[in-house]
């Protein structure tokens, strides 16, 4: 059964923020690159991730670190489908984190219920009118271009101001091509087209995103900024040991009820969560 909002009422109906763990069946992804490319291996850690705590996980084939190119759409889909429809028969919720419609299409025939495009619909002109046919959620992420060019487009008057105001377009394109405003989740796209200090007042003064009243989906886990922030002696922390601070961020987001954290580590940001919520529940 789904809720209003296109989640499946077990998630809808809970008071917390939702824990989305990522798989990235890639061989060069940013956080997780080579670790999941044999789908076995996969699997299993979306199963793990399950059953430490994630709500959501959210399975990609395409790399979308700094530089990628693109693959193609056959092996896009050889990537993930395994993944997606083992996890799925598991009773798994899953996303599909894709920019095409194509790719969106046969990961939701499978089972999927949730269709996180990091172009928010910007990259395959047919991803929108597809989303609009549908009653799950969209996660339309702030997208100013690919990949391989996406750290020259980091000039902002006010990037706080800016992001919130390319997002809204983004939305607004959304809903002419007919998708529903109750299925769209919003994300800042945390490291996309930013350099490392414009991630930071993203995060300070998200109550300006959250003016729009929409869901909000944070993607900060591991990313380049905490490394950044974490460096010793000139070298940034490395990928695996960024998970404290990714924790920490999983709190805070935890504390003004964001909708959606999306990690690469379910049990820490699960129990972040956890915590955050016996204290609010707290009297
Ligand atoms: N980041 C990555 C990939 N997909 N999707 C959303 N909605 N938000 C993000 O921030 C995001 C994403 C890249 O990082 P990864 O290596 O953690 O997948």
């Amino acid at each position: 059964m789904l809720h209003p909002s296109g989640l499946p009422v077990s998630l809808s109906s809970l008071d917390r923020t939702l824990v989305m763990g990522v798989i990235n069946v890639t061989p060069d992804s940013f956080s997780d690159g080579g670790r999941f490319i044999d789908a076995n291996v996969a699997i299993a850690h979306g199963r793990k991730m399950s059953e430490q705590g994630a709500d959501i996980i959210d399975i990609g084939g395409e790399s979308t670190r700094p530089g990628s190119e693109r693959i193609s759409e056959q092996e896009e889909l050889d990537r993930v489908l395994p993944v997606i429809e083992a996890l799925i028969s598991d009773g798994i919720v899953v996303s599909i984190d894709t920019m095409r419609a194509s790719v969106a299409k046969t990961a939701v025939t499978a089972g999927a219920r949730m269709i996180n495009d990091i172009s928010g619909g910007k990259v395959d002109p047919q991803m929108l009118p597809y989303v609009a046919t549908l009653d799950i959620p969209f996660i339309l992420m702030h997208w100013r271009g690919p990949s391989n060019i996406m750290n020259s487009l980091t000039d902002y008057d006010d990037v706080v101001l800016d992001v919130r105001n390319e997002i809204m377009d983004q939305v607004a394109s959304a809903e002419a091509a007919g998708v529903h405003r109750s299925r769209i989740a919003i994300d800042p796209g945390i490291g996309f087209a930013k350099t490392v200090d414009q991630n930071w007042p993203i995060l300070k003064h998200l109550d300006v995103l959250e003016a729009e009243g929409l869901p909000i989906l944070m993607g900060a886990s591991r990313k380049k900024f905490l490394g950044e922030l974490l460096a010793r002696n000139g070298e940034p922390r490395e990928m695996d040991d960024r998970e404290a601070a990714t924790t920490a961020i999983s709190v805070l987001m935890a504390q003004r009820k964001t909708w959606c954290v999306r990690v690469h580590d379910a049990r820490s940001s699960r129990d972040a969560v956890e915590v955050v919520q016996r204290m609010a529940e707290t009297k």
